[in-house]
């Protein structure tokens, strides 16, 4: 989707924190970080969240994962521990309707409300 932004951060039309890319995801840095490590892990694919994968989708979503948990591994934060959320619509509370998954680390997080 040309005017969606991050699909413009994926084809490097805005600059961002890219920590690791490959053919089918973009990580890069959140731009309002809430722990000392979050990063957004993103399919360059545009796809607008998890209620609208399908079954074409099945190996794209299987290498977010394990992408997510390299990524946690080299930014050290994989034996304390780490949070993989991604919001869906709005009660949700998503605000950039692009697939990501936030990774979140490096101090205590607190449980859900
Ligand atoms: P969500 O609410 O789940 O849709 O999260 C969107 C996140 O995207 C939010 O944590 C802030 C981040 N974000 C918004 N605009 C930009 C940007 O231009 N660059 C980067 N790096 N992050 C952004």
């Amino acid at each position: 989707m040309s005017d969606c932004l991050f699909c413009k951060i994926a084809r490097k039309e805005i600059s961002s924190a890219i920590v690791y890319e490959d053919e089918l995801v973009v990580a890069f840095r959140d731009i309002n970080p809430v722990a000392p490590v979050h990063i957004l892990i993103v399919p360059k694919v545009h796809v607008e969240n998890i209620a609208d994968l399908g079954e074409e989708h099945r190996e794209l979503a299987g290498h977010l994962l394990l992408k997510a948990r390299e990524i946690a591994e080299k930014e050290g934060i994989s034996e304390s521990g780490y949070r993989l959320v991604s919001n869906c619509r709005k009660d949700g509370g998503q605000e950039i309707y692009h697939l990501h998954f936030h990774l979140i680390g490096g101090r205590p997080l607190g449980k859900f409300a």
